[in-house]
Formats: C-alpha cells, sequence, structure tokens
C-alpha cells in the first residue's frame, strides 16, 4: 500500500493524551477511511451469511413439502453461492483493508520513535537502559500492530454480528430473540472483571521481558568484560533467575486467560442450551416451523460468538492499550530543541570563548562544576588535567550543548552559547570522545560519517594520515573498505581512537575537543598524532584533555581541575614554577619516564 508522505509525516506527538483511546484514535488519523472500508466490507459479509439461513429457512419450509414452488429450484440455487460468495469476498476484503492499515501505522509509529529517539537529549539516554527501548520498540510496537489489525477492526466486527443477527432472530420470532440474548450483561461483567486483572498481569509480563532484554543487550555488548572476569557462570545465573521470573509471570497471564475461557462458554453454552430447547418446543407446539428453527440454530451462533469474542476482545484490548501506553511514555518525552536560537552568524565563527562562572549539575547528582572562570582567545589551545572524576568532560560537553550550564554563562564571540541553535553549534565543533563509537560499516563510511556529502578518497586518506592511521588502514584485506565489527571490535583500541580522530578531522570544525584521544596510543604514535594534530589546531580553537603532560605542554593555557574547580592556571612554564598539583604530576611524570629509559638501556 502506498502512504502519501503527508500521512507519513503526521506528527504522533498529538497521540498524548490523558486518554489512551483517544490517543488510539489519533493514531488511526490517515486511515481512517480504510478502516471504515473495512468494517463496511465486514457489514457486507455479516449481512450475506444472516442471508444465507434466512434463505435455508425459505428453502426448507418451501422445498420438503409437496406443494407449488414460489420460485425454480436452480435459482435457489444460485441464491445459495451468490450469498456465499459475498459472504467469503468481502470478508477478505476487510482483513486485507485491516491489516494494511495496521501495517501502515505500525510502519509510521516506528519511524516516529527511531526519529524520535535519535532528537532525545542526552539526559534522557544517560538515565535509560538500551534493553527497555528496544523492548518498547519492538515488542510493544508489535501489540499496538495487533490493537489495529484485530481488535480495532474486531470491534465492528461485533457489534455488526450481533446487531444483524439480533434482528433477523427478532424478526424469526420475538421470544427466541429477546432468550438468546439473556446472558450478554453476564459475560460483559465477566469479561470486564478480567480486563483489569489481565492488563496488570500483562504489564508485570512485559516489565519483565524488558528486564530481560536489558540482561541479554547488556551481556552481549559487556562481553569482553564477561569474559576477563570469568563471570559467565553469574550471569548465566542471573539471566535464569530473570528468565524464572518472566516464566512465572508469563503463567500468571496464561491462568487469567485460562479461568477467563471456561467461565464464558459456561455462560454461553447454557445460553445456546436453553435456546435450542425452546426453540425445539415451539416446533413441537407448532408455533414455528422447522425452517424458522433451524435459521434460528444457525443465527444463533453468530450472536453467541460475539459475546464470546467481546470478552477476547476486551482482555486483549487491555494488552494493547498496556503496550501503547509504554510507548507513549518515549512518545511524551521532550525532544533536544535542535534549532530553537536567534543566533546564527553569516562567516565563520572566530572561536573566542568565555566561561563566566559557570557552574553545572546533573539533574540527579551533586555539583560536578563550580565557579568555572577562564577565557581563551580564537585559534589558542586549552588544555585540562585533573584526577579522574573532576569534571572535565562534563565541561567540555557544555560546549556543543549537550547539556546548558546551571550557572553562569559562556559566551562564544562575544554572545550566550544558548542563544545558538544546538544543530549549529553541533557543526562547528568536533569531537573526538573519550570512548569514540564506530558504526558496523566500512572504515570510510566512518570516516565520512560526520560530512554528510560524497567525499573523495584523497580527503579520506589525507584525514587518515593526519590522524596516523593511514598505514594500519593499508595493511587491512579491503584497506578503506574494510567492515568494522560491531563497535569496532577488530579495531583496536588505539586504532578506534584514531579512525574517531580522522572522522573529526575531516568535519574541519571551527572548534575541536580532543577528550583523551591520545590516551590508548603508545608515546610514539602519539607524538606523531600530535604532531599531525598541531597543523590542523591551527587556526581552531582546541580543547585538550590529557592525562600526560607531554599532550599539554604546548598549550596556550592549562588549566588544572578538582574536584570540579579549577585549582591552577597558566602556560606549562608558569605552572612548573608553582608549588601545587601540577608540578607534582610533572615530577612523578617525568621521573617515571626516566625511569623507563633506563630500564630500556639497561635491557638493550
Ligand atoms: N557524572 C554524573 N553523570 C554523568 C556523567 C558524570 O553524575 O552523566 C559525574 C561523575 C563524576 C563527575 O560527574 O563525579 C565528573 O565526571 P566527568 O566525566 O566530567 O569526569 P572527568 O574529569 O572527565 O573524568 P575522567 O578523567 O575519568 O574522564
Ligand atoms: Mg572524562
Amino acid at each position: 500500500m502506498t502512504v502519501s508522505a503527508k500521512v507519513l509525516n503526521y506528527d504522533l506527538k498529538n497521540v498524548v493524551t490523558p486518554n489512551r483511546l483517544t490517543g488510539l484514535w489519533r493514531m488511526m488519523s490517515g486511515f481512517r477511511w480504510h478502516y471504515l472500508g473495512a468494517t463496511l466490507s465486514l457489514g457486507v459479509s455479516a449481512t450475506a451469511k444472516t442471508l444465507t439461513y434466512i434463505l435455508l429457512r425459505f428453502f426448507v419450509d418451501n422445498y420438503f413439502t409437496p406443494g407449488p414452488k414460489p420460485v425454480p429450484l436452480p435459482v435457489v440455487a444460485l441464491g445459495f453461492i451468490v450469498l456465499a460468495a459475498f459472504e467469503g469476498g468481502f470478508s477478505f476484503l476487510s482483513g486485507r483493508l485491516s491489516a494494511q492499515t495496521a501495517e501502515g501505522i505500525t510502519r509510521r509509529l516506528r519511524n516516529y520513535l527511531f526519529d524520535h529517539i535519535q532528537h532525545l537529549p542526552f539526559s534522557y539516554h544517560r538515565k535509560t537502559q538500551t534493553g527497555e527501548l528496544i523492548q518498547r520498540c519492538t515488542s510493544d510496537v508489535d501489540a499496538v500492530r495487533r490493537f489495529f489489525a484485530d481488535q480495532a477492526i474486531g470491534v465492528g466486527r461485533i457489534i455488526l454480528l450481533f446487531v444483524i443477527n439480533f434482528v433477523a432472530i427478532l424478526r424469526l420470532n420475538a421470544t427466541l430473540g429477546w432468550i438468546s440474548i439473556v446472558v450478554v450483561p453476564l459475560v460483559v461483567a465477566t469479561s470486564a472483571i478480567f480486563f483489569r486483572r489481565v492488563s496488570k498481569a500483562y504489564e508485570a509480563f512485559q516489565e519483565q521481558d524488558a528486564v530481560l532484554t536489558t540482561t541479554l543487550q547488556e551481556n552481549l555488548t559487556g562481553v569482553r568484560v564477561v569474559k576477563a572476569f570469568a563471570r559467565q557462570q553469574y550471569e548465566i545465573e542471573k539471566f535464569e533467575r530473570d528468565n524464572q521470573e518472566k516464566f512465572k509471570r508469563g503463567k500468571h497471564l496464561v491462568r487469567m486467560h485460562s479461568l477467563f475461557w471456561p467461565a464464558s462458554d459456561i455462560l454461553c453454552g447454557a445460553q445456546i442450551l436453553v435456546g435450542y430447547y425452546v426453540g425445539a418446543m415451539m416446533v413441537i407446539r407448532d408455533e414455528i416451523t422447522i425452517g424458522t428453527f433451524l435459521a434460528y440454530m444457525g443465527l444463533v451462533v453468530w450472536i453467541i460468538w460475539p459475546m464470546r469474542n467481546l470478552g477476547r476482545l476486551i482482555v486483549q484490548t487491555s494488552t494493547g492499550l498496556v503496550s501503547f501506553g509504554r510507548v507513549l511514555e518515549i512518545i511524551r518525552q521532550d525532544r533536544e530543541p535542535l534549532d530553537e536560537g536567534d543566533v546564527i552568524p553569516d562567516g565563520n565563527l572566530r572561536g573566542e570563548l568565555v566561561f563566566e562562572h559557570v557552574g553545572f549539575q546533573y539533574e540527579d547528582g551533586g555539583k560536578v562544576l563550580e565557579d568555572i572562570t577562564f577565557s581563551c582567545s580564537p585559534g589558542q589551545v586549552v588544555a585540562l588535567l585533573g584526577s579522574t572524576g573532576s569534571g572535565k568532560t562534563t565541561l567540555v560537553n557544555l560546549l556543543p550543548r549537550f547539556y546548558d550550564c546551571t550557572e553562569g554563562r559562556i559566551l562564544l564571540d562575544g554572545i550566550d552559547l544558548r542563544r545558538y541553535p544546538r544543530r549549529y553549534l553541533r557543526k562547528q565543533i568536533g569531537i573526538v570522545e573519550q570512548e569514540p563509537f564506530l558504526f558496523s560499516r566500512t572504515i570510510a563510511e566512518n570516516i565520512t560519517y560526520g560530512v554528510g556529502r560524497d567525499v573523495p578518497q584523497e580527503e579520506i586518506e589525507a584525514a587518515a594520515k593526519a590522524a596516523a592511521i593511514h598505514d594500519s588502514i593499508i595493511t587491512f584485506p579491503n584497506g578503506y573498505h574494510t567492515l568494522v565489527g560491531e563497535k569496532g571490535v577488530t579495531l583496536s583500541g588505539g586504532q578506534k581512537q584514531r579512525v574517531a580522530i580522522a572522522r573529526t578531522l575531516l568535519k574541519n570544525p571551527r572548534i575541536l575537543i580532543l577528550d583523551d584521544s591520545t590516551s590508548s596510543v603508545d608515546t610514539e604514535t602519539e607524538a606523531e598524532i600530535r604532531e599531525a594534530l598541531q597543523r590542523l589546531m591551527e587556526n581552531r580553537t582546541t580543547f585538550i584533555i590529557a592525562h600526560r603532560i607531554q599532550s599539554i605542554m604546548d598549550a596556550d593555557l592549562i588549566l588544572v581541575m578538582d574536584k570540579g574547580r579549577i585549582v591552577q592556571r597558566g602556560t606549562h612554564a608558569e605552572l612548573v614554577e608553582q608549588e601545587g598539583i601540577y608540578r607534582q604530576i610533572y615530577e612523578i611524570q617525568t621521573r617515571i619516564e626516566a625511569e623507563l629509559e633506563k630500564e630500556i638501556e639497561n635491557a638493550s
């Protein structure tokens, strides 16, 4: 089915309403005519079925006894055939329409969810488990699909069948008509009770299912940690425990279902029995014809069927609603506004940065940055040095506005950072992250990732050479077209870092952030990269985080951080003159290096 772009681009944010049924109704936007078509087809099909029984009555009452026939027998036979064709044909059409629209709605939902998740802020991803998200985007979305494929159209089917057949029986015989619906209130009441219980049981089941997905996903991602610590047994036992819990909850859910069906079967069975008994008595007393009785037997089944399925429908709808609610929890989250901001400079950024009493606090944590004040001119190199957890990564994450500072302000070229759209900033700023992530695509694709256009091979190679990774890449079997395994398993840590550096260099950003990006390369390679970077850092404001003093000695400004504050600042020459952390670190590192050199000398 082709769906128009307008329908596909419908903003699903609208489905977030206090009432989930309203939300589901909105979700059908653009597909409602299809559903009307499906329901009408159902109506035609149901009517044809009912007419078949009326024709049966006509046939039995007129052709089993001698006497004149109203129409020739072949006409009656043809009537049966036509009715059967209508019933089957329209039932097929209805199923097809509803399945197609359910797929259409789900496709739109999936696309929207992916798009939405991509736009959620860092703070959301930080506190949300990946497994939980996967669960909601797959299993829960599928439950929503089932709702639209079966339950949404099921309501129409049930109402139509019930009304059409009830009217038909009433017209055959009023007494039989009323008898055939006495248990309806009971069935509805039973369904309502089960509805609430099944909802709860299903929600618990889905939650546990998400726990299991998270465990599985974490173990696959962290497989190296598990193996390195030889914790397989522990993980297996943990998985088995979680799985056992899921089994328990699943069993509870099945028990709910298995209690419901016999209950409604008994009610419906009793109903049929009474109906047949009364009908048979009426035939004996000559109150109705045999044909009427036969028609009644057929029709009453199609009154009972909707009643039984009303229960099933209500119970299944409860699972659809629960899943829909879980999906809504994602949609409800506010996106990070990428284009909000009133300043977009025409020319290039100069790259002057001023931090004024900047403080920062994560939503749920204590203060991570406090009273950060410094400035740097365009093209300068600022180095951050400090113990682990002192807030270095947090500080540089403020620049592309992954987070906004909670106190003070940051000025970029004299303008408050919060006035620049995030999208603009992120185009201007290149980050080589502390733990770079590579996609399971080719190396070339990874290097060109930030550019978003076709890049000539020479440019890719130039970036790779600058990042000192070109020589390694050409030793791979497919060179630049070598696939990187999930998370770059086939590359070493240092190689990964260097591919990430190449990726950022190709982006050619005005502001460059290197977060510990030479931590997993040896001293020699580091010197190589540093040399290349030196050239690249020209004319760009650069933030460099490193643990080796060697890597930051040439910086224009070195900030020494401790517990979220700047405790020392200056150039290398100034800092070694002062008492303080910097000199201590410097002395330790030079001593270690000297010792190492001596050992190497002795060994050779
Ligand atoms: N922190 C949070 N939430 C986060 C990230 C960090 O609460 O999402 C805390 C942990 C730490 C502090 O903020 O206590 C500073 O973390 P950051 O990552 O900025 O430290 P770092 O200086 O980059 O440390 P490292 O040298 O280990 O990279
Ligand atoms: Mg860090």
